[in-house]
């Protein structure tokens, strides 16, 4: 069996919604940033992490493509044109989205493993606002009709991009309406999501 430490708060959640996708077994081991748990098996202290034939893995989208590969489901398969325009998304969504909205996150809240106070510039945050609809224009662009970003087949960039939806609307940034934003709500709303979560809270109330 599988096993996630992470919190549904964190990037682990797009892991718990892709094991939950590919109908696998897994446990979570509920332990946030740099705790002692997650220090143990990734120097960076940053989770999620799978532990699998007693290997630790980091990196929620390098976790989510391994399980996507090894499941054969949710992926284009290796060396095909499908899957360079599958991980161009990826790279879209991990460099015009969560990486704004991770730099925005750490000038604009306060945790202790964002910026501290001296560091903290909370005027990026326009910036990070332009970035991120500049962002939903191309995506818009790029999903045309589509119901997912490689036409009528579900892969790893959807769950990507629209768990950084939800992290957009948590952060209080604008979400576009229309096709881009029925495109996150009809991935938001799938069963297997809705699984993760109540999976998460129930491994959170202990
Ligand atoms: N690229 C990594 C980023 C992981 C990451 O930054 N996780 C956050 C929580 S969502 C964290 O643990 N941060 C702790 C830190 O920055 O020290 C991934 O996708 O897993």
């Amino acid at each position: 069996m599988y096993q996630v430490i992470g919190t549904a708060r964190s990037r682990a959640m797009r892991v718990f919604w892709m094991l939950e996708e590919l109908e696998q077994d897994y446990e979570i081991l509920e332990a946030g940033p740099r705790s002692e748990a997650i220090q143990k098996v990734n120097p960076s202290g940053k989770v999620p992490a799978l532990i699998v034939e007693g290997k630790a893995i980091f990196d929620s989208v390098a976790i989510m493509q391994f399980l996507a590969d090894r499941h054969g489901a949710l992926t284009f398969p290796c060396g095909s044109i499908e899957r360079a325009e599958q991980d161009s998304f990826v790279h879209f969504a991990n460099d015009e989205l969560d990486a704004v909205l991770w730099v925005a996150t750490k000038h604009t809240f306060k945790h202790t493993f964002y910026y501290p106070e001296a560091l903290r510039v909370p005027d990026i945050r326009a910036s990070a606002e332009w970035d991120f609809a500049r962002a939903m224009v191309n995506l818009e662009a790029r999903l045309g009709d589509n119901e997912f970003v490689m036409g009528d087949q579900i892969t790893v960039p959807d769950l990507l991009l629209s768990h950084c939806a939800g992290w957009a609307l948590g952060a209080k940034f604008a979400l576009p309406g229309g096709k881009v934003g029925d495109y996150f709500k009809r991935l938001r709303a799938r069963p297997a999501m809705k699984r993760a979560l109540a999976k998460a809270s129930e491994t959170a109330a202990g």
